[in-house]
């Protein structure tokens, strides 16, 4: 396998695209040194199961890396802290599997566990979140969402909302509850929300709250907000488990949460339960963010089993859905 990857770095090297690693000067093997029929050894770090999303995730690994595939995964669960993702990591480079996957719990601190798997000649996959490394080299590619575009789209979705409702002059009470501070996809859902509020100066932030991604954070978060007050007009929580707990903590105090006559509720991941909420009326929008990265996992490993260059950064066509327009069809067809 490491002849392998030293034939991919050389390729990625030739096609002059940016991230190719400095052993150029070795002479690429041709023939792998696998036995037929052994399985491909992946290590996956997997950050949590903080979610339904990120359960969704983890199956999709599971699934599309399975025995019958060809694969033996060893997936740990690092339980929302980086220290475990490091050691797990580490322990796949002692156990010297054929690739590393992970999910990073935030964008930094990884580039002396990525120069370890490099000494060790494994490549490295990142998915869902991205990282901000030294040297982009250190890691193969990056399989997940854009989402800076994701919550760009959301902020355009509630400026047009606000003028077809003629309220696009009216003061805008807006309440944001974040995900795992330091995560690529808090920063890129923030960073979108900001530039929006920045724009707009009748948007006003009225209190910005971290929510960890769950379902009881945010609602513990949502129910002190709303001993201050209740003068709301958007919540904009960075997925559906944040949604859920704050619609939670704002019925129970009996707001409504409803996008023509109550608070309007913006929300990001699109799983059955948040889609189910959006029929009902209750979250507003829902920007899907696709879990389901397993196959392109597989087919990217599959890609460096031959030989071939794979793409550095490989973007999960993204939609969005709204109250006014999603079907039952569209939350019958969603398998998470
Ligand atoms: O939105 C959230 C999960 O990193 C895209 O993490 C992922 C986010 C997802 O816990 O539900």
């Amino acid at each position: 396998m490491k002849r392998v990857f030293t034939l991919v770095c050389c390729l990625v090297l030739l096609a002059g695209l940016p991230g190719g690693c400095a052993v150029q000067a070795e002479v690429p093997a041709v023939e792998s040194e696998k036995k037929i029929g052994n399985p491909i050894v992946v290590g996956f770090s997997q950050v949590g199961a903080e979610s339904e999303w990120r359960v969704a995730n983890s199956e999709s690994m599971k699934s599309a890396l399975s025995e019958q595939n060809g694969y033996e995964l060893i997936f740990d669960d690092a339980r929302n802290e980086q220290e475990n993702q490091i050691r797990a990591i580490r322990t796949f480079i002692q156990q010297d599997v054929d690739y590393i996957v992970f999910s990073p719990r935030v964008e930094t601190g990884w580039n002396s566990i990525l120069q370890e798997a490099r000494d060790a000649n494994i490549p490295v996959l990142v998915i869902d979140r991205d990282i901000e490394v030294v040297d982009r080299s250190l890691y193969t590619a990056y399989i997940g969402s854009d989402f800076r575009k994701e919550g760009d789209r959301a902020v355009a979705w509630l400026e047009k909302l606000l003028s077809e409702q003629g309220k696009s002059e009216d003061d805008i009470r807006i309440i944001h509850i974040q995900g795992t501070l330091g995560s690529s996809a808090q920063i890129g859902r923030t960073a979108a929300l900001e530039e929006g509020i920045s724009q707009h100066t009748n948007w006003q932030l009225i209190k910005q709250e971290q929510g960890d991604f769950t379902r009881a954070k945010a609602y513990e978060v949502m129910g002190t907000i709303l001993q201050e007050t209740r003068d709301i007009d958007v919540v904009y929580c960075e997925n559906d488990g944040e949604a859920l707990g704050a619609i939670d903590a704002m019925e129970e105090a009996g707001l409504k949460c409803n996008a023509d006559d109550g608070v309007i509720v913006i929300s990001f991941d699109a799983t059955r339960l948040g889609l189910t909420y959006c029929k009902e009326g209750r979250i507003a929008l829902n920007v899907e963010c696709n879990p389901l990265q397993g196959p392109y996992v597989a087919e990217m490993i599959q890609k460096m089993e031959r030989g071939e260059t794979v793409e550095r950064e490989k973007y999960i066509d993204e939609t969005l859905f709204d109250c006014y327009s999603i079907t039952q069809k569209m939350i019958d067809e969603r398998g998470y």
